[in-house]
This record gives structure tokens, sequence and C-alpha cells, in this order.
């Protein structure tokens, strides 16, 4: 069993850290559909989180649960991994999203971004509502922690200002190999002039809405690049396209929402934990994979009813 990071509390008395976020902040998210960059964390706690991811790599080469450590990475993470629930639950990260969404706070998933160095793994433009069965909702944003230096070398994100005032538009499914997307899911024509890059320092974090365009290109640095994205939601946010959904209370109360309930994991892969992770999965998939004319091996469950394996690298 490896050590797992140590509790979050000290960070929101930090220096700059926690008491949300400034009146032009809220304006300039607002107006814009995105906020970069923002402290979530120290560069000490940072680079100690980051030895705690590469600790999990080390210690779960092996396929826990069935599954390789990546898919628990992308995919709901802070369902069997304390370390990903324990840094949703950051106060200083938490009071800067209660600034937006409110004082009622959930999460539905955390994942982990990564791209090695010198790869020419890419995310292209897309907005993340467009398969998560929420609908258009307001309710909903994504707080993006860097965990290395996410430079623009790096390939760090990069929005379309404004551009959250669109409904849902058009994605073309991909599937191409080098987009860390489950479908390569494309938005076409954007006007690469107007993107505003969004780099970020160990332990800076930036904000987008579900609906804003964004996408981010291929790590030309040294280093790997790793951010942390921690998807939140307010109770109010309803699944409209299936099964009921799940999320993690953070903040706050859940007033009898649609939501199902979960807890956070106490040490990492637990039988129980895993057996949630399944079942979860199995909800998801139905409308994370839903209509897809190829496989989405994220949403594969174990009866392989979301599409088989054969995509390599549609992760
Ligand atoms: O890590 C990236 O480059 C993109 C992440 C992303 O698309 C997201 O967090 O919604």
């Amino acid at each position: 069993m490896i050590a797992q990071a140590s509790p979050m509390a000290e960070q929101a008395t930090e220096k700059g850290l926690g008491g949300g976020l400034t009146p032009q902040q809220l304006v300039f998210y607002r107006e814009n559909g995105f906020l970069s960059p923002i402290p979530a964390f120290t560069s000490q706690k940072a680079r100690a989180l980051r030895a705690s991811v590469e600790a999990l790599e080390r210690e779960y080469r092996s396929a826990p649960g069935g599954r390789d450590l990546n898919q628990y990475f992308r995919v709901n993470g802070h369902v069997v991994l304390p370390l990903l629930a324990e840094m949703a639950r950051t106060p200083a990260i938490l009071d800067a999203v209660a600034t937006i969404l409110g004082d009622d706070l959930m999460v539905w998933s955390v994942e982990l971004f990564i791209k090695e160095a010198g790869t020419a793994k890419i995310v292209s433009w897309h907005q993340d509502l467009t398969y998560w069965g929420m609908g258009e909702t307001d309710e909903e944003l994504t707080a993006w922690i860097a965990l290395s230096d996410v430079s623009r070398e790096a390939g760090c994100m990069r929005f379309i200002p404004g551009s959250y005032k669109n409904a849902i538009v058009a994605h073309q499914d991909t599937f191409d190999a080098d987009n860390l997307l489950s479908r390569g899911q494309e938005i076409a024509g954007i006007d690469e002039g107007q993107a505003v890059f969004g780099a970020l320092k160990p332990g800076e974090m930036s904000f987008h809405h579900g609906r804003t365009f964004h996408a981010s290109g291929p790590n030309r640095s040294a280093d790997r690049r790793i951010g942390v994205a921690i998807r939140y939601v307010t109770p109010h946010v309803k699944p409209v396209d299936g099964p009921a959904d799940y999320a993690m209370l953070v903040r706050g109360q859940d007033h009898n929402s649609a939501w199902i309930n979960i807890a956070s994991p106490t040490r990492p892969f637990e039988p129980h934990s895993l057996k949630l992770y399944e079942e979860i999965l199995a909800a998801q998939a139905a409308v994370l994979a839903g209509g897809a004319e190829g496989a989405v091996s994220l949403y594969e469950t174990k009866t392989g009813e979301a599409g088989s394996r054969t995509t390599e690298g549609s992760i």
C-alpha cells in the first residue's frame, strides 16, 4: 500500500489560496466562460501531489480490478483513489468554485490528463457537455489543476472567449489515436486566431464552463504534462438523457437531488469501490458511449456493451 497525500486543509491558509474569487475574476468568467490562472496549491504541495500520482503509477502497474490504471486515471478516479477524491475536497478550490456555482457542490468526475514528454497527444476542440447527458446546464464547471509546468510548449489548454454562450454545437467523432478524448470528438471550423492560452505553473488551476470551446496541443517539452480535471456540479443538475447518475457531495447540502450520492474511498482500489466503479461506468456508458460509430474504450463495461478495446489509444 502506498502513502497518500497528506491532508489538504492547510492549503486554505497559504498566502493567496482560499477565500474565493474576486468580483473581477467572477465578471471575467461570466463574460468569457473560462478563468486562468487561479492559485489552488503551493508549488511544494503540487510537487507532493505529483509524487503521489507517480507513486500510484509505480504501485499499480498490474491492472487493479482487471483494468489498466489509465482507465481509473481517465474516468471517475475519485471513486477508487482517495488521493483524487481528497483533491476534489480542497477548501481553496471549493471556495473559488463556490463563487460561481454557490455553496452546494458535488463532484461528478475526477480525471487525469497526462501527456508524456515529447509526444503527439492532443485534445481536439470540443465542449465538455456534449456527451455527458446533463443537457446544456450552466451549473457545472471544470477545475483543471496543473501538477507540472503546463506551458504552451507542454500543450496547455486554449479557450475561445465567450464560446460558452453557444448551445452545444455539432461534434464529429474522429477516434483519432492521438486524441485524448474518448471519441476524439471535434468541432470543425474554429477560428484559432481567437484562442487564449491557459498556461499554468504547478499548483495553479483554470476553470472552464461545460460549453466553452477548448483544446490543447502536443507536449513538446522535456517533462510530462500532468493535469487533474475535477468536474463540479450543483444538486440542481439532472441527468436528462439516461439513467440516474452518481456524484459526491463535497460542500453544503444535497437538497434531494437526482444524483445518487457516493462517499470518498478510504484506500486505493478497495473491493467495494471497484464494484461501485463498474456500476457507475455501466450506467454512464449508456449515455457517454451512446450512438458512437466506433469503439469508446474508456466506457467499455466488463460485459463489453459499450464497445470493444479495438481502438488503440482512444483514451
Ligand atoms: O488536458 C487537456 O488538455 C484538456 C482537458 C479537457 O478537455 C477538459 O478538462 O475538459
